[in-house]
């Protein structure tokens, strides 16, 4: 388990406030009791599925190798009704940590051998978006969610259109955006491009990894062109991309993410004081702290806040201020009802 640095009173306070996540993938945040239940089921070893399924400080593995954690929550998490049931848990514990209101991305994947087709898929993450407002209509808290839905880097420019025409099908229940996420070593943008320039024109929201490994300056360069909706983590920005990241109106918001750019960017982000977090809130560029992957990095949203009031000294108010301005990054259509809502709870201390 990985110690992470913040005082309890902190931890208490973050998690009482009412925050958004905006930057978390399904398969890297279910709820590790699920996965090692899941694993036992498919003749897995519970220990060792828990065990690999983490990056953990010290991980010195090449960033491909690392990636390779998420094939084991892929190989544990098999058909319509644990897709549905691990969806309702993620909700259920970003609940129960003081969020309320949740952009979940995932890579649409058919489950071939269980007959779950990617549209399947889809559906069953939505059903347990609705499975868990269901469950918590009678209590004081839920998560409210939207769906974003990653193209895989390991795709082709085939897969990205396919998931844009799930994602526009989809709009209706709740289908917001699409991302471009994966391998960071993989693929080339021009494959991704043309879908996601498709995707904005029929007025989805476009977030993109960017800057997760070095030497990818020309690739950064090309996305910042493009202008997607929000960027994540731009660990590695090259002096002039940094220059046009600062000079693009309207700015990009950044989805950053502490404990998982530590443990896999350490040559970038050698401790969490460093990271560039503080840099682009001291230079008021729109940011939103975010997790990632909790399971794989052992973070909560309320931890990651809670380190960065430790890492770069940020007072209570701050602290407030950080989760109101996550939501001003958020995709949420600002006609939703939910949005006027979401306005007067986001960065208030609720009663847990
Ligand atoms: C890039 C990441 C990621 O889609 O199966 N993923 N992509 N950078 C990261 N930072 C560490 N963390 C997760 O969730 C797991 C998938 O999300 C992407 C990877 O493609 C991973 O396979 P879903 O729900």
């Amino acid at each position: 388990m990985v110690s992470l640095p913040y005082t309890s009173s902190d931890l208490s306070f973050t998690r009482s406030l009412a925050k958004v996540e905006l930057h978390a993938h399904l398969n890297g945040s279910v709820r590790r009791s699920t996965l090692a239940s899941l694993a036992l089921a498919q003749g897995l070893s519970p220990d060792a599925i828990i065990a690999s399924s983490q990056i953990l400080p010290g991980d010195t593995r090449s960033t491909s190798a690392q990636f390779s954690v998420f094939h084991l929550a892929h190989k544990c998490i098999r058909g319509a009704e644990v897709v549905r049931r691990v969806t309702r848990e993620i909700l259920e514990d970003w609940s129960e940590d003081g969020v309320v209101y949740a952009e979940m991305r995932t890579t649409p994947r058919a489950h071939e051998e269980v007959g779950l087709s990617v549209e399947g898929y889809v559906q069953a993450v939505l059903d347990g978006f609705r499975d868990h407002q269901e469950g918590s209509a009678s209590s004081s808290s839920s998560c409210h969610a939207r769906l974003i839905l990653s193209i895989d880097r390991r795709d082709g420019a085939e897969v990205a259109e396919r998931t844009v025409n799930l994602a526009l099908r989809h709009r209706s229940q709740g289908v917001i955006g699409i991302d471009l996420s994966g391998d960071p070593t993989l693929g080339q943008w021009s494959n991704w491009e043309p879908a996601l320039r498709r995707a904005r024109s029929e007025g989805l929201k476009v977030t993109i990894h960017a800057g997760e490994v070095p030497d990818a300056d020309e690739e950064t360069s090309q996305i910042l062109s493009f202008h997607p909706d929000r960027l994540g983590h731009v660990c590695y920005l090259s002096p002039s991309n940094a220059k046009k990241l600062e000079e693009t109106q309207p700015k990009i918001p950044l989805e950053l993410c502490l404990t998982s750019n530590l443990l896999v960017c350490p040559q970038i982000v050698p401790e969490y004081s460093a990271h560039h977090f503080a840099k682009h809130y001291a230079q008021e560029h729109p940011v939103a702290l975010c997790t990632d992957d909790t399971a794989v990095f052992g973070s909560s949203l309320s931890q990651e806040y809670a380190i960065a009031m430790q890492a770069f000294g940020f007072s209570r108010e701050e602290t407030k201020r950080i989760a109101r301005d996550a939501l001003q990054a958020s995709f949420l259509d600002r006609n939703d009802p939910l949005w006027a809502e979401l306005e007067r709870v986001v960065g208030q201390e609720m009663t847990m």
